[in-house]
């Protein structure tokens, strides 16, 4: 039986913090799903189709990750469906932890499944998708925190 885990985000857009979390995920895992999770009544910045190709472009040289996308679903309910026993998660800090640590327990609540926790890179932890498109729509240089890919598709779009 194959160990897998789930990588569940937004990823609008995917960035160089979740690149470092899933190919770490892709190291301690046979199998790494890269979720995609879509709230329909949230309109994004990129389609999730758009998504996609961006995660696509940025970790799809990585032989053991796979993506799929899911909307108005519980995560528990990705991993019980791809067979998913651990959910993987970056922690950039104190934050981070204070909103992930009652998902944790509630997930595990609700089907057993583990949360595993990876401290962000340092250099990355200041790093999110929010962040990264206020600075773009603003003209700031996010170089170096983003995938090249990404680079081009949100100054095309925000810029
Ligand atoms: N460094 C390291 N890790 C990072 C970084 C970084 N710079 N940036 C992001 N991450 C990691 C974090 O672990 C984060 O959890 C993950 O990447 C995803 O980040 P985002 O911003 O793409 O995604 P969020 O936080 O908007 O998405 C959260 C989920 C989709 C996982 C969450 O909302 C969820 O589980 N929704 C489904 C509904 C559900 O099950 N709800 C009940 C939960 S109890």
């Amino acid at each position: 039986e194959a160990r897998r885990c789930v990588c569940p985000g937004s990823y609008d857009p995917i960035t160089n913090g979740h690149v470092d979390v899933v190919t770490r995920a892709s190291r301690l895992f046979d199998e790494v799903v890269v979720a995609i999770l879509h709230n329909p009544s949230k309109q994004g910045a990129f389609s999730v189709p758009e998504r996609t190709d961006l995660i696509e472009r940025s970790v799809g040289h990585l032989p053991n990750v796979r993506i799929g996308a899911w909307a108005g679903t519980l995560v528990v309910d990705v991993c019980r469906e791809v067979g998913a026993a651990t959910m993987v998660k970056g922690l950039r800090g104190g934050t981070d932890f204070a909103y992930e640590l009652p998902m944790a327990h509630m997930n595990r609540h609700l089907t057993g499944v583990e949360t595993l926790f990876l401290a962000a890179d340092p250099t990355l932890q200041h790093v999110s998708s929010s962040l990264i498109k206020e600075v773009v729509r603003y003209g700031g240089d996010v170089r170096g925190l983003v995938p090249d890919p990404v680079l081009a598709a949100l100054t095309d779009r925000l810029a």
